[in-house]
């Protein structure tokens, strides 16, 4: 299959993050996308391509106008206070406060537009966030020219950015901008299926209310687990969407036959749904020895999640998101790849 990829990720590379009440290294680094794209040439997965330039416009048909002018603006806000470290979020509107007046000064600004403090914003964010979005996009065109499937090598990940917010490493969504172009150009029905051990939080609350796309995820409970506030099995969607958002919370130690089963479930779903397109959010974050994340899943096990996607027989766009433990993620992400191809 063919791999969509741009360097101009590496544009993008916070400093920090909040981790046990320290500022760290954050987890998601430039090496990631690189020690993937290493893969896919090293088991000659196919063809490396550069993104199209879309603009803007696929972007707005997911998130408001508002937010992705605060994205576009915000390093050069955060500047202007004569700041020169990376620009994070340090105050939120919770809800019994004013949401109707969107504060001007950029601290405000950036917790008016974010869900959590895990979204670093650098000079060279907002390049690499708009060129992980012409990833996305140019892996769904490749679907509507007919390819059976594609690899868009986003980074920065985005299934935890909604609507009007950034978080959890995401600034926009790469998946949904992706599904929702699918349903412009030509797919009645959409499915998106995220396999990342983390709640897709951003991909529900952009498609909550709608009935033409399909939203599945299996991830730790939230309960347990980040993003703590999306994911519980009761949330099914709403209005013409009732029904069309499918949660599947699992155990921290979650090993591969429990997560099969839940998978086989979630793949019955996919197919009564019977979409025109599949877009897999792909995190192996769910890996055992990932860094941040408590499931038990192996390096064996995920040609078998390729395996099981692909009995799904539709056509399929991987848009890459989470997994942390660098040194194997090429292996880890690229074996749902091959495991897919295989099958
Ligand atoms: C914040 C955890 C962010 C999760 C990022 C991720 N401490 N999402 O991998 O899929
Ligand atoms: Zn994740």
């Amino acid at each position: 299959m063919i791999t969509i990829y741009s360097a101009r990720h590496d544009r993008h590379h916070g400093t920090a993050e909040l981790i046990d009440g320290t500022l760290q290294p954050c987890f998601e680094m430039p090496r990631r996308a690189e020690i993937i794209l290493a893969r896919v040439r090293d088991v000659g997965l196919g063809e490396v391509v550069e993104p199209g330039a879309f603009g803007l416009d696929p972007v707005r048909r997911v998130h408001t106008a508002p937010f992705v002018e605060f994205l576009s603006q915000a390093w050069t806000d955060w500047t202007a206070q004569g700041r020169t470290n990376d620009a994070l979020p340090l105050v939120w509107p919770v809800p019994s406060v004013r949401h109707d007046r969107v504060p001007a000064h950029i601290d405000g600004r950036l917790g008016y537009y974010s869900s959590d403090a895990g979204v670093p914003i650098t000079a060279g964010t907002w390049e690499a966030v708009q060129s992980a979005a012409d990833v996305a996009l140019t892996g769904a065109r490749t679907l509507l020219d007919g390819a059976a499937a594609a690899f868009a090598l986003c980074r920065p990940p985005g299934h935890h950015a909604a609507a009007a917010a950034m978080g959890g490493y995401c600034y926009l969504n790469n998946a949904a901008i992706a599904a929702q172009y699918l349903r412009d150009h030509g797919a009645a029905r959409v499915a998106v299926i995220d396999v990342d051990y983390h709640h897709g939080n951003g991909t529900q609350q952009i498609f909550y209310d709608r009935g033409d796309v399909l939203f599945v995820s299996l991830h730790a409970d939230p309960l347990h687990e980040y993003p703590y506030f999306l994911g519980y099995g009761d949330e099914r969607g709403t209005g013409a969407g009732d029904g069309a958002t499918l949660n599947y919370p699992l155990p921290h130690g979650t090993p591969w036959d429990r997560y099969s089963a839940a998978l086989d479930d979630a793949g019955a779903a996919v197919r009564a749904w019977a979409p025109d397109a599949l877009v897999v959010s792909l995190g192996v974050d769910t890996y055992e020895h990932d860094p941040i994340s408590q499931f038990r899943l192996t390096s064996a096990d995920f040609p078998s999640l390729g395996r099981a996607l692909a009995t799904l027989r539709r056509p399929t766009l991987f848009v890459m998101e989470g997994g942390y433990a660098v040194d194997d993620l090429g292996v880890n992400a690229v074996g749902v790849l091959t495991g897919f191809e295989d099958a």
